[in-house]
């Protein structure tokens, strides 16, 4: 094996193992895409598969044709001073080479389209809303009952999740209190800028009790790192005990005692 050929290998090996690593979900986000648990998460993911599936298979048949001819066609197995053809123009590639990528363009947006259109627009059939403000450097959940979640931390830290019922359409309106933030947990939406001066909606519902990580997604400052997204959902029962708790915890902290 030479030795450009052993390096290609070692960069191959590194690249693959720095991603199954990665992929453990040690502290760290995963570069593969999670199990969808909100609808508009799941047509994110279909979409994500629908395009990567395809994208995967013309990269690796173009990649083993390119390399099929370099290694065949290679100039050490030609006559010596061999010119191949010299080929100049021909409409019927030019055409087809033009055609094939524009109608792979065009099904990308249609279905990107008809995604957006179905799964991320304001929604007025909600059971619940929550406002949720990005701050330098942290989120605020306010449930609009008085009860507000302040959620921050790092990875190395604990961080206070965002609790939801189960089974329970949740309008999620978003606000910036600063700086543009971008609240973002890939299994449940897509990325959504919280922006001062305006809101911006999305929506959430989740069937199943369990915890999903995620966290801004737009550079905001020095403590960018610090802004941890953690949702929690729970049984309406469980959901309402807690509801309980952080409403009598909010009436303590109100009216402290003398
Ligand atoms: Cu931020």
């Amino acid at each position: 094996m030479t030795r450009s050929a052993r390096a290609l290998f070692t960069i191959l090996g590194l690249t693959a193992l720095t991603i199954a690593l990665s992929g453990c979900g040690v502290g760290g986000l995963s570069p593969i895409f999670p199990e969808p648990v909100s609808p508009n998460g799941q047509a994110i993911y279909n979409l994500y598969l629908g395009i990567s599936i395809p994208a995967i298979i013309v990269f690796v048949g173009y990649e083993a044709a390119l390399l099929w001819v370099a290694i065949r066609y290679r100039r050490s197995r030609q006559p010596a001073g061999y010119t191949p053809p010299q080929v100049h123009g021909h409409t019927g590639v030019e055409l087809i080479w033009t055609a094939i990528p524009l109608v792979i363009v065009l099904t990308i947006a249609v279905f990107s389209f008809v995604a957006l259109q179905n799964y991320f627009q304001p929604i007025n059939d909600q059971q619940m809303q929550v406002t949720i403000s990005g701050h330098q450097f942290g989120w605020d959940y306010d449930y609009g009952n008085g009860v507000v979640v302040h959620q921050e931390g790092s990875l190395t830290s604990s961080v206070e999740p965002f609790v939801v019922p189960t089974h329970t359409l949740i309008k999620l309106q978003f606000a910036g209190t600063d700086v543009i933030h971008s609240w973002w947990v890939p299994a449940i939406s897509g990325k959504t800028d919280a922006v001062p001066g305006y809101y911006n909606y999305s929506w959430m519902k989740i069937d199943r009790v369990g915890q999903w990580r995620g966290e801004c997604a737009e550079l905001c400052g020095v403590g960018h790192a610090s802004m941890q997204i953690i949702v929690q959902a729970m049984d309406q029962p469980d959901f309402d005990a807690w509801m309980a708790q952080q409403k009598a915890k909010a009436t303590a902290a109100a009216s402290p005692s003398p």
